[in-house]
C-alpha cells in the first residue's frame, strides 16, 4: 500500500518514528521513497549568495549576521550580468536549478524588481530558478512568479518550542505568513531546517511534524547539519551524532513522501559513507558547487565520483518556459 500524504501528523508520532531501530527506520524510509521516487536519481541544485553579509537579524547559526564577528565581508546586490555569468557556469556542470541568496530581513521593493530581472535571466538559460531573500509580502511574491521563479526558499529553521533560542528578530509566525504568499503566488515552496543546533530529539520530532502538518508539503525540504563558524553563537555546540542525522532524513522522508528532500549544507563535513547512508535514508538532493552561500561545499569532481560510485544520477527536471525579456536576453548573451 502506498503512504498517504498525510497532514495530521502528531509529534508522539513522529518522535515514535525517530526511536524506531535504526535499520528499521531506514527500511521504512527506503520503502516510502521507492513508492514515489527514482532511488537513483538525485536533484542537483547550485547556490550563489547574489548579496552577501551584513544582514540585520540575530540568527544564532548565520555567518551572514552583522552583529557577528565571522569575517564575511557586506556585499551590495550583484549586478545580473555577474549572476548570469555563474547560473551558465552551473548549468555547464551539470545543475538543473540555480538557487540565489540575499542576506536579507526582507527586500525593499526596489531590491524585489532587480532580483526579479536577474531571476528572467536565470530562467532564460533554461535553468530552474530559486530565490531565498527573506520574509516576503504577497505582491513581493507576486512578483518574483511573474518574473518566471519556480521556487522560494524559506525555512522553519528548527522547532517552534526552540526557535527562541535561535532567533529574536522576528517570529515563527512571520515564517509561515512568508510560506503562505509564497503558496498564494503559486511558487513552488523549498522549506526545511537546520539540525545540530543543540536541540533535542524531540525538537527535531517537532520541526518534522510542522514541516508535514504545513497546509502543502513544501516540493523541496532541505535538510541541513549546521555548519558552525566562528564567531556566531553556535559555533563550539556539541556535535550531532551522524546517525541522528540520518534518522532526521530519513523522517523527514516518511513524513513527506512526494517531497524532493535535500541532503543540504553541511556535506563538506561529511565522509562519503555516511552521505550514501542519508541517499539510502531517502535524500534526493544535494548542493552541487565549491560553495554554499559562505561557506564550503564538496569540490563537482568529488561528487562526480560519488555519484558513480554509488551508481546515481541528476533527476531529470522540467524546465517551465519562462517570461523572458529580449533586453535580458541580450544582456545573457553579452555576459
Ligand atoms: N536571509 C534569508 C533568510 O534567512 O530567510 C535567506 C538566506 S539564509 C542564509 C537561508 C537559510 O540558510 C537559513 O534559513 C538557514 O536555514 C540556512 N543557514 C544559514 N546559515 C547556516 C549554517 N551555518 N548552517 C546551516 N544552515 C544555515
Ligand atoms: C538552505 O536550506 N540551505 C542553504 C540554502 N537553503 C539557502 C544555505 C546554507 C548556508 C550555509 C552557510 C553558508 O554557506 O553561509
Ligand atoms: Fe540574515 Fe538570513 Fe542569516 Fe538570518 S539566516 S542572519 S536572516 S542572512
Amino acid at each position: 500500500m502506498t503512504a498517504a500524504i498525510r497532514h495530521d501528523w502528531s509529534r508522539e508520532e513522529v518522535e515514535h518514528l525517530f526511536a524506531l531501530p535504526f535499520n528499521d527506520l531506514l527500511f521504512q524510509a527506503q520503502t516510502v521513497h521507492r513508492e514515489y521516487h527514482d532511488p537513483n536519481a538525485v536533484q542537483v541544485s547550485t547556490l550563489l549568495s547574489i548579496k552577501t553579509g551584513g544582514c540585520p537579524e540575530d540568527c544564532a547559526y548565520c555567518p551572514q549576521a552583522a552583529r557577528y564577528s565571522t569575517g564575511v565581508k557586506a556585499e551590495k546586490l550583484m549586478s545580473v550580468e555577474a549572476v548570469l555569468a555563474r547560473a551558465q557556469a552551473a548549468k555547464d556542470a551539470g545543475a538543473s536549478r540555480f538557487c540565489m541568496g540575499a542576506a536579507w530581513r526582507s527586500p525593499k521593493d526596489r531590491d524585489v524588481v532587480k532580483v526579479a530581472e536577474i531571476v528572467a535571466a536565470v530562467k532564460g538559460l533554461g535553468l530552474q530558478t530559486c530565490a531565498t531573500l527573506g520574509m516576503l509580502s504577497q505582491p513581493q511574491a507576486d512578483t518574483l512568479k511573474a518574473a518566471g521563479l519556480d521556487f522560494y526558499n524559506h525555512n522553519l529553521d528548527t522547532a517552534p518550542d526552540y526557535y527562541g533560542e535561535i532567533i529574536h528578530t522576528r517570529e515563527f509566525q512571520d515564517r509561515l505568513d512568508t510560506l503562505d504568499h509564497v503558496r498564494q503566488a503559486g511558487l513552488k515552496t523549498c522549506c526545511g531546517g537546520i539540525v545540530g543546533m543543540g536541540e533535542s530529539r524531540a525538537q527535531r520530532a517537532g520541526l518534522l511534524t510542522t514541516l508535514a502538518n504545513l497546509p502543502e508539503h513544501p516540493e523541496s525540504v532541505p535538510i541541513n547539519r549546521l555548519v558552525q563558524v566562528a564567531g556566531t553563537p553556535l559555533a563550539g555546540t556539541e556535535a550531532l551524532d551522524p546517525f541522528e542525522f540520518v534518522r532526521s532524513i530519513a523522517v523527514a522522508r516518511i513524513v513527506m513522501p512526494a517531497s524532493v528532500v535535500r541532503l543540504s549544507a553541511g556535506r563538506e563535513s561529511m565522509d562519503d559513507a555516511l552521505q550514501a547512508l542519508c541517499f539510502a535514508a531517502g535524500a534526493n538532493s544535494i548542493f552541487y558547487g565549491e560553495k554554499l552561500l559562505t561557506t564550503g561545499n564538496p569540490d563537482v569532481e568529488h561528487d562526480r565520483r560519488l555519484f558513480q560510485r554509488l551508481g546515481l544520477k541528476p533527476m531529470e527536471v522540467e524546465i517551465e518556459p519562462g517570461a523572458v525579456h529580449a533586453d535580458i536576453v541580450e544582456r545573457a548573451d553579452a555576459a
